[in-house]
């Protein structure tokens, strides 16, 4: 850094890599951080804001693979998906019993945690599926679907409840003990946006004990190695951060950093710029 920093004006990574304040310092011209992922948490934001670079990321361009992950997961296990295909191959079908009957989610509740545009993406499709949408935000949006200030409520009166937040400092812990308490034995807890959200012991505990019913989740607290309570668990579906996994939206997610890159240069306006002030 302390030879090749200076000649530095801007950053392409992926938000999984820390942006310290030390290494900024390295790159007295920098002016733009180019994040070809949506989340950024291991960015020192006040120190980009405090030296006015700026920050883009891919948000856009993932919301509709995120969201069909969290619908994938959602039926995968309500509809006990890798069970089932495990009970196909193993050679059992008809003869060591019904394979179980499940539940199913048209006509249920779905709780959203998040309304952005990932969760906004899920919520148009799950009312596809018939389900009855409230969410969780920090402050109400403009979408048909009913506003629940309270977290807590919001677990309790859904029957699946899906997480679609930023990570971060702010939303750490979010889905406590009591939110997991609130969705209860017959609930399904899905979370496609980050491990840091979920208290993950209290996670394990309450799907140990059947105090909730289910979890699917594509994000952990440890990765990439999770805590090995979660693959014990026959209640817990799981899937290797990967819900924006497909060629298509890793194409869209680096040709966006590119092109955020490229008006950078050019001195036209950035495509997708982060409002630094909404994490300070
Ligand atoms: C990917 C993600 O895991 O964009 C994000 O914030 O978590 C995922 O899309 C990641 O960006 C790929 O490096």
């Amino acid at each position: 850094m302390a030879e090749h920093g200076p000649k530095c004006r801007a950053v392409a990574t992926s938000g999984h890599i820390p942006v310290t304040r030390r290494m900024l310092e390295a790159m007295p011209d920098l002016g733009i951080v180019a994040c070809s992922s949506a989340g950024f948490e291991a960015f020192d934001i006040a120190a980009l804001a405090g030296r006015n670079i700026a920050l883009t990321n891919t948000s856009a361009a993932l919301c509709g693979d995120v969201a069909d992950a969290a619908i994938m997961l959602m039926l995968a296990a309500r509809r006990s998906l890798v069970s089932a295909d495990a009970y196909v191959r193993s050679g059992g079908w008809g003869r060591n019993g019904m394979f179980p009957l499940q539940r199913t989610i048209g006509g249920r509740s779905l709780g959203i945690v998040g309304m952005g545009a990932i969760g906004q993406a899920i919520a148009s499709r799950a009312a596809g599926f018939g389900m009855k949408i409230g969410y969780w935000n920090r402050r109400p949006r403009d979408v048909p679907w009913s506003y629940h200030p309270d977290l807590t409520a919001l677990a309790r009166n859904s029957d699946n409840l899906v997480i679609a937040v930023a990570g971060g400092p702010e939303t750490r812990g979010l889905i406590s003990a009591r939110v997991i308490e609130a969705l209860g034995p017959e609930g399904l807890l899905v979370n496609v946006a980050r491990g840091s959200v979920i208290d993950e012991p209290a996670l394990i505990a309450a799907l140990s004990d059947g105090r909730l019913g289910a979890a699917a989740l594509d994000v952990y607290a440890h990765e990439p190695d999770p805590d090995p309570r979660l693959a014990a668990l026959s209640n817990v579906t799981l899937f290797p951060h990967h819900a924006s996994g497909t060629v298509e939206t890793r194409d869209a997610m680096a040709q966006l950093m590119v092109d955020n890159l490229d008006a950078y240069f050019a001195g036209r306006p950035l495509v997708t710029p982060v409002d630094l002030s909404r994490y300070l």
